[in-house]
């Protein structure tokens, strides 16, 4: 397939540092190569903050989120699956507002909720809202701002391998409608949610931040958990997930290459991203069972 990679090398409005720097090392570890010698065409993007602006986090992050955005539809335009690289999981709003998000659901692999607001979050980390934001929970006026941006309606919302939520935002989730799927549960109850998702959305934007992964099998970060998925069971849940529903575009965020000194969390981002185009493609071949 074709595909444009959106590489955002930035970690809270900081420039390849941290979890910032982890697209330009999965570029420099070979992805492109890797998923051209898998058939794919692949194109590469990186994209910037403004050059003459102040670095603040939420400004560089919606700054980031606007030009994502742009370069997603841009890539739709032209027949490419956007597949974004970023620091952060917050360019998820940009890429999500790219697509258009009046029929889009979201599938959202992560080890946390991403679901506090500036209200309940104990970090004052702009990333662990990003999925509230997605939803119009949070940073309403900013995320109104990102071109092509409309909130998600919770109810095409399913969040898999979350583990580790803070205890407000715990609250907050169970009185959603967003489907929550800990780990112990992905394999077994995500046909059933895919199920209920086709009936409610035409695609999916699936978002793959990588410490869904259990840290003994691939540490991603300074914010992972234990008790997450195998790589196995994230390729086998990405494989399903193409199998039931279109993916429309997809995002792996949030590897930080300092923590992976012998590059196993980088192989594991290969084989993720990947699994990521196949099921992409899958779901794109003709006759392909879907609604
Ligand atoms: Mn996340």
């Amino acid at each position: 397939m074709i595909v444009q990679i959106l590489a955002v090398p930035y970690d809270s409005a900081h420039r390849g540092v941290r979890m910032g720097a982890g697209p330009e090392r999965l570029l420099a570890a070979g992805l492109v190569r890797h998923l051209e010698d898998r058939g794919h065409q692949i194109h590469c993007t990186v994209i910037e903050a403004p050059a003459e602006s102040w670095r603040a986090e939420i400004q560089t992050g919606f700054q980031l989120m606007h030009a994502v955005a742009g370069a997603v539809r841009e890539a739709r335009e032209q027949g490419r699956f956007p597949l974004v690289l970023s620091g952060n999981c917050s360019t998820a709003v940009g890429t999500l507002a790219g697509l258009g998000t009046r029929d889009t659901g979201v599938l959202w692999f992560d080890a946390h909720g991403d679901f506090n607001t500036p209200e309940t979050t104990i970090g004052g980390f702009l990333d662990g809202m990003a999925l509230a934001t997605v939803t119009g929970r949070c940073w309403t006026e900013l995320a109104r701002g990102v071109p092509g941006f409309r909130p998600v309606a919770e109810r095409r919302v399913a969040l898999l391998g979350a583990r580790d939520i803070d205890p407000i935002e715990a609250g907050a989730l169970a009185r959603s409608e967003v489907s929550l799927l800990p780990p112990a549960t992905v394999a077994a109850d995500l046909p059933r949610c895919l199920e209920t998702l086709t009936h409610r959305t035409e695609q999916v934007y699936l978002h793959v931040d990588l410490d869904v992964l259990d840290p003994e099998a691939a540490r991603a970060n300074a914010y992972a958990a234990p008790g997450g998925l195998t790589l196995e069971q994230l390729e086998l849940a990405v494989t399903t997930a193409g199998r039931a529903v279109a993916i429309a575009a997809a995002t792996i965020s949030a590897y930080d290459p300092a923590l992976d000194p012998d590059g196993r969390t980088c192989a594991a981002a290969f084989r993720v991203a990947a699994a990521l185009l196949a099921a992409a493609e899958g779901a794109q071949a003709p006759g392909h069972l879907r609604r």
